[in-house]
């Protein structure tokens, strides 16, 4: 047990039990920082549920988030615990891969949850206690991660995102310019790093996890120190770069400091962490595999709908445990030939998939691969990088039947351009212009756990908890 537990992550662990016990009302306590996110049961206050996700804001109020926190717990470790007066916030590497295979054993393990947040016991008590533990449960985390699954490779490599070219923009890095609007959640607006790891991470890992109060798992700010550390990675290739637009650079997000008082912090103030006093221990590990397949252009297209003819359509559909085949029906009277006109390269016509209404009664702990043009019955097409996959489905923000402060247990929305799809696949010979190709929907699967018996097993489906009923409201296809 104790090669899990290095001094920081032990600090840490007192430290939030010591911020477990002050009253909500106190700044400085859990609940209170967890609750500037999202709180639990939707309570208003004005410094509580201000977390912005599918905008452009996302990762420096995520920053300014995480500074602040981190400044909390080192005067607790230092003024109330007598520990060190140097504490920083670890950050945990579930996109690090060693010796080029994201399979290896060594891979595998930092895609687990980290051993210290995995066991009830810790040092500081004869059994349980650990600060940093919670069960299986949806008021915990999903079964199969506190279990001490992996979460696959394709659902965290941040390649896409880290080669994208350009901050701002639909499918780009930090996601689409959205103004000075406030933006909660929109799965389908996500920028490319938000959405990929950041919220296939935030659905694995599942319970509190998948909902806005994901800050009372204390793994979120391990998670988020991540996506922070991915964020300066990416300004470290050449030519990339941050907004420059006066919107952006001068936003102030408002925190609580170390003291407990209001501070406010500008985006502009934010952008260098080397300026902000820290750094990572590496920018150049776990930042994303370049898939062995050639990968088609895959669009998940951004907040406004594009205008169009309606193809085919569906109704609501219940996902589960296994391969599913959602059935498109051609929309009578849509004409036979807009399908084929916007998969051919010479037509500026494009095809989009809208998959809406994306929502959980509670957490499902698990995310969904989707697929265009695949046969649910043959395990090669479903290959996330392959040429059939077209992107994720995922729940976070999307659990619950109480819809709080326009957020709690919201329906997502997912949109993908497959226009390039459909070409590639009438080259392969997977369409011939008629008909609708199958959309297929997969649980992502897991790698087994550490002490699995079949060593030789490389992953594991999902279990879904009871009552968890992911589902799907609607499916679109639509021709511009
Ligand atoms: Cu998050």
């Amino acid at each position: 047990m104790t090669d899990v537990w290095d001094d920081r992550l032990l600090w840490y662990a007192r430290a939030v039990r010591a911020m477990r016990s002050k009253p909500e009302t106190d700044p400085g306590s859990w609940l209170f920082q967890a609750n500037i996110h999202g709180t639990r049961d939707g309570r208003q206050h004005p410094e509580w549920n201000n977390c912005p996700h599918g905008g452009w804001f996302f990762l420096p109020w995520h920053r300014a988030y995480l500074l602040c926190f981190e400044a909390i717990v080192r005067r607790v470790v230092r003024d109330e615990l007598n520990g060190p007066d140097d504490w920083s916030l670890p950050y945990w590497n579930y996109t690090r891969v060693t010796n080029g295979d994201p399979d290896s054993p060594e891979s595998r393990a930092c895609r687990r949850l980290p051993g210290a947040f995995l066991t009830p016991d810790w040092p500081d008590d004869e059994t349980g206690g650990n600060p940093l533990f919670l069960a299986a449960g949806p008021e915990g985390r999903d079964r199969d991660a506190a279990g001490g699954m992996s979460i696959g490779w394709p659902e965290v490599n941040p390649h896409r995102a880290m080669q994208a070219p350009h901050f701002t923009g639909v499918t780009q890095f930090g996601s689409a310019d959205t103004g000075d609007r406030l933006i909660h959640l929109n799965g389908g607006g996500s920028g490319l790093l938000e959405m990929q790891p950041h919220n296939l991470l935030h659905g694995f890992v599942g319970g509190v996890m998948s909902q806005f109060f994901s800050p009372q798992d204390p793994v979120f700010w391990l998670h988020h120190a991540n996506i922070d550390r991915l964020w300066a990675a990416w300004l470290t290739h050449p030519g990339h770069h941050n907004p420059t637009d006066a919107a952006w650079l001068g936003a102030t997000h408002s925190f609580r400091n170390a003291q407990g008082e209001r501070v406010g912090l500008r985006t502009q103030d934010l952008l260098s962490e080397q300026q902000l006093g820290y750094s990572y221990e590496s920018l150049t590990e776990g930042v994303g595999l370049k898939p062995p397949e050639r990968l088609v252009a895959l669009l998940a297209a951004g907040v406004d709908p594009p205008a169009g003819e309606l193809v085919a359509t569906t109704g609501p559909t219940d996902l589960g445990p296994e391969t599913l085949t959602v059935p498109l029906t051609p929309e009578p009277g849509a004409r036979a030939s807009a399908l084929p006109e916007a998969a051919s390269p010479q037509s500026p016509s494009r095809a989009v998939l809208t998959v809406a209404g994306v929502h959980a009664d509670t957490p499902p702990g698990t995310n969904y691969r989707v697929f265009v043009g695949a046969r649910p019955d043959h395990a090669e097409d479903l290959d996330p990088e392959g040429p059939y996959f077209i992107g994720h489905l995922h729940f976070f923000g999307a659990v619950g039947g109480r819809a709080h402060h326009g957020h709690g247990g919201a329906e997502l929305t997912f949109r993908f351009d497959i226009t390039d799809h459909l070409t590639e696949l009438r080259r392969l010979g997977r369409w011939d212009g008629e008909g609708i190709p199958p959309v297929v929907v997969t649980p992502a699967p897991l790698g087994p756990p550490p002490d699995a018996e079949e060593a030789a097993l490389r992953t594991v489906m999902p279990t879904l908890p009871p009552g968890s009923r992911p589902r799907i409201g609607s499916v679109s296809l639509i021709t511009t």
